[in-house]
Order: C-alpha cells, then structure tokens, then sequence
C-alpha cells in the first residue's frame, strides 16, 4: 500500500513539475485568467453564464482609454463563447454572434509567424505595427461559421482579424 502511494505521488510530482516547465514555453499565457472572469445571470436561460472581461488591458480605438473585450459563454458542457467589444469612444457594444471561441484567454505569441506555426486562439497585439492593438480570432472549431455565414461577413478563411478603422470594428482575414 505505501509503495502504491509513494509511486502515485511521484507521477503527481512529475506531473507538476512538468506543468510548471510548460510556462516557459511559446504557449505562455501571461494573463491570470480567473481575475476576469464574471458569472452574469442569463434570463433566458435562466443560469448563470460564465464570461471573460477583459477591460484593463486594451485600447482598441485609441483615445487613450480602456475598453473592454468580453466573451461570453453558451453555457453548454463544453461552452463556447461568443465576442463582444465595448469601445470607451463611442460607449457601444458590438456583439459578434458568429466569432466563438471556446478558448477566451489572449495568447502571448513571439511573433507573427507563429499565428501559423502554432495556432493561438486569441491574440491581442498590434499586428500592423501602427502603435494600436488589433484582435486576432482563430474560429476554426466545432461551432464555426458556415462557408455561407463567412461570405456574408466578407471572411474567406477561419483566421480573422478585428481591427478600429474610421471609427468602426471592422473584420477581415488574417493576413500577415
Ligand atoms: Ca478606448
Ligand atoms: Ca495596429
């Protein structure tokens, strides 16, 4: 019996040492994810929904203040969330019902090639060097748009790019 326990916690130490030595790696997540999260109640499923909200981090529309970007669960076993953005200039939101991801946690990547290389889910950064941060969203999964549903976003491909162009969210393809 004890020599059962001793091997379990060696596997268990192994385990965590191993997940410690993951933080160092390209998939590093600088963000402590739980800060944002929020359960809000839905009522029309009558539960509460889990979502992310980032609101301290990003300035998308550069007028020099915070805005928030926030995914919200469907609430299902495995939940996907769908995109909002609330932009501070103007006080909108702009829902994205289409973009889901079920991974909402920004990724730091070291650079653009690795959008290919190593697929993040999220990335936030300013892409286009022009000193303003763009939303990369990788929707290749389970719940993504139909080829129909992409064409009438104007998207050819699963990779899109949110970006604050003439006072407006725009989304595009990736492009490097
Ligand atoms: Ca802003
Ligand atoms: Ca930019």
């Amino acid at each position: 019996m004890k020599n059962i326990i001793l091997t379990i916690l060696s596997i268990l130490t192994f385990v965590f040492i191993h997940a410690q030595s993951d933080s160092s790696s390209t998939k590093l997540i600088q963000i402590s994810n739980a800060k944002y999260a929020v359960y809000k109640y839905d009522a029309t499923l009558k539960v509460n929904i889990l979502t992310y909200q980032y609101s301290d981090l990003w300035d998308l529309d550069n007028d020099k203040k915070k805005d928030s970007i926030i995914f919200i669960s469907n609430g299902g076993a495995h939940a996907f969330y769908h995109l909002e953005i609330w932009l501070s200039s103007s006080n909108t939101k702009t829902k994205f019902q289409k973009l889901y991801t079920d991974f909402p946690y920004p990724e730091c990547i070291k650079s653009v090639d690795e959008i290919e290389t190593y697929l993040p889910h999220l990335v936030i950064r300013d892409f286009d060097s022009d000193g303003i941060d763009e939303l990369f969203l990788n929707v290749n999964h389970n719940l993504a748009p139909t080829l129909d549903e992409l064409k009438e976003m104007g998207l050819s491909t699963k990779q899109v790019l949110i970006d604050y162009k003439l006072g407006k969210l725009t989304v595009t393809d990736f492009k490097k």
